[in-house]
């Protein structure tokens, strides 16, 4: 892959406030400044627009635009262009490839949402591959909106899905030697943040969006996280817009962060405000902010959209008629330089 900053651009919106919102910017000491009502916009898109989580967005986005172009719904795209990610067993925190939990199980969760506010969702699988495709399937096949645990598990080997083995020597060792420690402390943005939220509107206005996890390693067997629960790690109104989250999931539980963002669209808040506001409610009760990274994205239906996180290094994944851009979103602190 090319050098990551050949790609790196930030949003307009974004630079503004990347740089006003690090200014001065410490270890965490400064309060938390209220999001400003309406921030600089960014100019609105014509046509479809895919955003995603973290680099691996850009696959995820380059699937997800081909299948538009051949004609699929947006909830088709949203799906498909997370399935990519899904399936790259390098990835250490989507899929089958994910680092396990403490008991040496890699744990799924994922959901999917429409712009009906249809949904599904799927949490603490095993062995499946695709659990978005799990959550899809619940959706549209079930009278319930979640499956958890061994009753999803069934579910899914009744209904179709098969289960896979995969043994990654480096996952192996990597756990071996977290046994020795045997300490949970996520490092942020370098370990554990690497979920795909993905959230699109097709060229008729249409908005889907999905996310996918393996969620924190080295978590307690059973830990689920915010990325299957709607509200928390994605939320999709149609009237208005979709949002999703990638970060420490309990911090956007607390704060039912992606329902957030867009209910503060509903209100006129421009997209980048509201993920702003998102980040301010969760950044007000955590002592040592730069322990954590949360990011959220947002897209508002009529293709503005926006994006910021906790600490600097979130990046997104943007895709329209113009082309795809990996894009660095704006943030409350400066993280600390990597040892
Ligand atoms: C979780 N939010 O399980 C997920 C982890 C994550 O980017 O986003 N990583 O809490």
């Amino acid at each position: 892959m090319k050098d990551r900053r050949e790609f790196l651009k930030t949003g307009l919106a974004g630079s503004a406030a990347l740089l006003a919102g690090c200014a001065g910017a410490d270890e965490g000491g400064s309060p938390p400044q209220e999001a400003k009502v309406p921030d600089p916009a960014v100019p609105k898109i014509e046509g479809a627009v895919i955003l995603s989580t973290w680099d691996h967005g850009l696959a995820a986005n380059a699937k997800a635009w081909e299948t538009l172009e051949a004609k699929g719904t947006v909830l088709d795209a949203v799906e498909r262009g997370v399935m990519v990610t899904e399936s790259d067993f390098t990835n250490r925190s989507v899929g089958l490839g994910g680092s396990p939990d403490r008991d040496g199980h890699t744990t799924l969760d994922a959901c999917i949402q429409d712009h009906d506010g249809r949904c599904g969702a799927v949490a603490f699988l095993e062995k499946i591959e695709h659990p978005i495709s799990v959550a899809r399937a619940i959706m549209e096949r079930t009278p319930h909106v979640m499956l958890v645990g061994s009753g999803a598990q069934r579910w899914a080997l009744e209904n179709g899905f098969t289960e896979k083995e995969v043994n990654i020597p480096e996952v192996r060792a990597a756990y071996e030697d977290w046994l020795k420690t045997n300490q949970y402390k996520p490092i942020a943005n370098r370990e554990n943040h690497d979920t795909i939220g993905l959230i699109a509107m097709d060229a008729t206005g249409r908005m889907a969006g999905s996310c996918t996890t393996s969620g924190m390693a080295y978590k307690i067997h059973g830990r689920v996280g915010d990325s299957p629960i709607i509200g928390a790690g994605l939320f999709v109104d149609g009237e208005v817009g979709a949002a999703c989250s990638t970060g420490t999931g309990e911090l956007v539980i607390r704060t039912v962060g992606s329902h957030t963002v867009v209910e503060l669209m509903r209100q006129g808040v421009h997209p980048e405000a509201a993920c702003k506001e998102a980040v301010r409610r969760i950044r007000k009760f955590l002592p040592n902010p730069l322990d954590h990274q949360v990011g959220f994205l947002a897209l508002r239906n009529d293709g503005v959209y926006g994006a910021w996180s906790l600490q600097s290094g979130f990046t997104y994944a943007l895709r329209t008629n113009a082309g795809e851009t990996l894009m660095a979103s704006g943030a409350d602190l400066q993280a600390p330089s990597k040892p």
